[in-house]
């Protein structure tokens, strides 16, 4: 069983990547007959399946995380994935998954607000931990995510992670038209393009073989042939949000390749 954690500022999606996992076996009946992955969700992971079909479907967005009191309230949520591809045969992932609250990124360059979350980032970086998603949706945001990630890798080597922890490093939402031409080369043409400091923090103290950049869209587009995002824009509290724009053809882009990377430290 192995033990990842979800990072990643608010509203980078995290949460909502998560419940469209949970939710995959449903949609991908309804989608594809055949399917190269099969998500179980378990345990607490059920409560965001039935997230992903009451609220994402319902074309709504997830509440932001919180949470109040201990670590140990925090849930835990695990999948059993099958990968049955043409080179990956009957391979299965079993994962557990820590989503954390965004503010524990971005007060990584701040300072921490509470013992809490200072905590939280601490889990992050225990033994147990094999692998890192990091997730970030905002290019304009190079000069802040650099910072952020700068102590982080200073956290990871106070806690002798540095050369352990693998850290796949996503570009979230790709779906948006500015970064859907970059998806295929995202380490390339998303970050080199719009994030070069914070790809350069990482490329220069993570070893290559810990380190992946990916891209990948819980929303997904319309279509194999109808790239149109899959995504609507509605009035939020912070300006607008974006939901699901139609659930009888949502099909995520990306989703596992990541996951099985940490997990198994070779590309799927
Ligand atoms: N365009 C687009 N928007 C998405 C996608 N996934 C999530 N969102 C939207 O992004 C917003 C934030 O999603 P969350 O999953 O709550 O983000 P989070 O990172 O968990 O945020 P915190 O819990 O506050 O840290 C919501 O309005 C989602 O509908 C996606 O693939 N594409
Ligand atoms: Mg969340």
């Amino acid at each position: 069983m192995g033990n990842i954690c979800v990072i990643g500022p608010r509203d980078s999606g995290k949460t909502t990547y998560l419940a469209g996992l949970a939710y995959w076996p449903d949609k991908q009946k309804k989608i594809q007959k055949s399917s190269s992955f099969n998500v179980q969700a378990l345990g607490d992971a059920k409560i965001l399946e039935e997230k992903a079909e009451n609220i994402i479907c319902q074309g709504d967005s997830l509440p932001p995380t919180e949470i109040a009191s201990g670590i140990d309230d925090a849930p835990l949520y695990q999948f059993q994935i099958k990968v049955n591809t043409l080179l990956k045969k009957n391979e299965e992932i079993n994962l557990v998954v820590r989503d954390y609250p965004g503010e524990i990124f971005e007060e990584l360059e701040t300072g921490f607000s509470s013992s809490l979350n200072e905590e939280f980032i601490n889990e992050s970086l225990i033994d147990d931990v094999e692998g890192c998603l990091i997730l970030l949706s905002d290019w304009t945001k190079d000069s802040e995510y650099s910072k952020m990630l700068k102590k982080y890798i200073e956290l990871m080597d106070k806690k002798s992670r540095l050369n352990k922890l693998r850290l796949a490093v996503v570009m979230s939402k790709c779906e948006r038209g500015e970064i859907w031409s970059g998806r295929l080369e995202p380490e390339m043409d998303i970050f080199d393009v719009h994030l070069p400091k914070t790809k350069q923090i990482l490329r220069a103290n993570i070893q290559a073989k810990n380190l992946q950049f990916y891209a990948l869209s819980t929303f997904g587009v319309l279509g194999r042939n109808d790239p149109r995002p899959n995504r609507k824009d509605v009035p939020g509290k912070n300006g607008s949000n974006a939901v699901l724009r139609e659930s009888t053809r949502w099909k995520p882009y990306n989703m596992i390749a990541p996951l099985y990377w940490l997990s198994k430290g070779r590309r799927i």
